[in-house]
């Protein structure tokens, strides 16, 4: 199915006008990028690797990247997400070691010094929802619940010992005097005396409420479920979190597991954080969920005070690699957050869950992959996100991996740096291939560009790339396609697109 419509009548004229600020192009186009993946090695130098890396990320355009989480886990080899102690950041012999996965505390913060020095923002990982790996367990009174809703009990009330109990030994004060206790929490999974897993409340305790409503209440996510209806608890992890940023010298955050955490609680943490630290700390929230409504309601309940992943645009790629061809192109934007609050999406192809063997496994297909970042790199609406995995590839046993994309995806980010700015036009009008042009920014030598993708055979389209680049003659920067195309007098160009493919035409440098 060839797509050869040269017909005005019959082209889909979609410009999404954005506030000036965001075209002012004075600034060059954000890019954040996820600096890991779930397979790294437990070596002690990704910290190092990052420091490494910095001037090669400018290079390419990259204007912030997303740490992982920078505190000690339930052993040297947590990736992150089991957090023991908040305060340790790799520098207390505790979990039998000093370094996290990642490194050392001096070391993270030598690298955050050198991605400064090269204008790039950092954002650290923020893990509310649970603690992991207690120092002791504590006897417990209580209740039983069903696992698939949450507000049922199922069993009278009884004594169970939960790992709850955390004094830190190797930190002792330093930085806080909190320690934890089964009061803290909501409740837990395991009964060390019965050695029994069961999803368990504690007496006297309520699950928090508003979090997602799946299986009830999904206040219950893993390990010992912080209480944020405690006042000591939130107030500490507002201290923490205020602590966490002016120790790293944070630019923002990436909120993990947002669904399992009361909302309200979640928009004065931001709130508070922002006025301690007298920093904007752009906010990103991580609401795994594949579904507008209610990925909006999280949005109207935090006060749209903060971003979330456009976790429906993933799914879409997903599908669309999945389905060899037979996914209808035009409906790719449908039900994604950046269709509607373009502000307020972080867009991304894959992460660290979404990687082969994860536990949210719905990796965008290799071949798809370029076609989903020039979706997310040139195009005028969403804050995109490029994952390390991609880039570098992802490592493990298994055959599935990600293979390294980086030559792919080097073009598309130099497309975004230099040439995806100014007034945007759609053209998604058809199954198969769908495009988009940029007339460019008079403030940005040489910008604008033409972008067409298909997930079925090539073909070209009559595009519109704007009057005042008549004349041009511009170049596919991909590699996928060699001819190139002149800009009529009116402004438009027949660009072309070979099977499966991206091509992005901008002008020569
Ligand atoms: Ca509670
Ligand atoms: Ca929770
Ligand atoms: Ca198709």
């Amino acid at each position: 199915m060839v797509s050869k419509s040269k017909l005005l009548c019959c082209v889909l004229l979609l410009s999404i006008m954005l506030p000036a600020s965001k075209t002012d192009a004075a600034s060059l186009n954000g890019t954040l990028m996820q600096y890991f993946e779930w397979n790294l090695p437990n070596d002690g130098q990704h910290w190092n690797r990052l420091q490494n890396d910095a001037g090669y990320l400018s290079d390419i355009g990259i204007t912030a990247v997303w740490i992982p989480p920078a505190y000690k886990g339930t052993s040297q080899s947590d990736v992150g997400y089991g957090p023991y102690d908040l305060y340790d950041l790799g520098e207390f012999d505790q979990k039998g070691t000093v370094r996290t996965k990642y490194g050392t505390k001096t070391e993270l913060q030598s690298a955050i010094g050198s991605l400064h020095s090269e204008s790039i923002q950092v954002y650290g990982d923020v893990v509310l929802n649970h603690k992991a790996g207690a120092d002791q367990a504590e006897d417990v009174t209580a209740v039983e619940v069903n696992q698939g809703n949450r507000n049922q009990e199922t069993s009278g009330e009884y004594q169970i010992k939960a790992w709850t109990r955390f004094d830190f030994p190797g930190r002792g004060s330093t930085y806080s005097d909190f320690k934890w206790r089964w009061h803290h929490f909501d409740g837990t999974d395991w009964d060390e005396s019965r050695k029994l897993n069961r999803i368990y409340k504690f007496q006297g305790k309520a699950w928090d409420w508003e979090v997602s409503s799946e299986n009830g209440n999904y206040d219950y996510l893993m390990y010992a479920d912080v209480d944020y209806d405690h006042p000591d608890v939130a107030s500490e992890m507002k201290r923490w979190g205020t602590w966490y940023a002016n120790e790293l010298q944070l630019d923002g955050f990436r909120l993990d597991a947002v669904k399992h955490i009361k909302f309200s609680f979640l928009r004065d943490w931001v709130d508070a954080v922002r006025q301690s630290t007298g920093k904007e700390m752009f906010t990103v929230a991580e609401y795994w969920q594949n579904h507008l409504g209610e990925l909006e309601n999280y949005l109207n309940k935090t006060n749209f005070n903060h971003s979330v992943f456009d976790v429906p645009l993933h799914y879409n790629f997903h599908a669309a690699s999945s389905q060899g061809g037979g996914y209808d192109m035009r409906h790719l934007q449908n039900g994604t957050v950046v269709s509607k609050h373009y502000l307020k999406a972080v867009t991304f192809v894959d992460n660290h869950d979404t990687q082969p063997g994860q536990s949210l496994e719905s990796t965008v297909q290799t071949w798809f992959k370029p076609l989903a970042y020039a979706f997310i790199l040139t195009r005028e609406a969403g804050y995109p996100q490029v994952f390390y995995g991609d880039v570098y590839g992802t490592k493990g046993s298994s055959s599935r991996e990600i293979p390294p994309l980086k030559s792919k995806i080097e073009p598309i980010l130099k497309a975004r740096k230099y040439y995806a700015y100014g007034k945007q036009h759609d053209y998604f009008d058809h199954h198969d291939i769908v495009g988009w042009t940029r007339e460019g920014d008079p403030s940005v030598d040489r910008s604008g560009l033409a972008a067409l993708v298909t997930d079925g055979p090539g073909g070209s389209k009559w595009m519109y790339a704007g009057r005042q680049n008549a004349g041009e003659t511009w170049y596919d920067i991909t590699g996928n396609r060699s001819d190139s195309v002149t800009i009529n007098s009116d402004g438009w160009g027949q660009f072309h697109v070979n099977g499966g493919s991206v091509s992005i035409y901008v002008q020569r440098p």
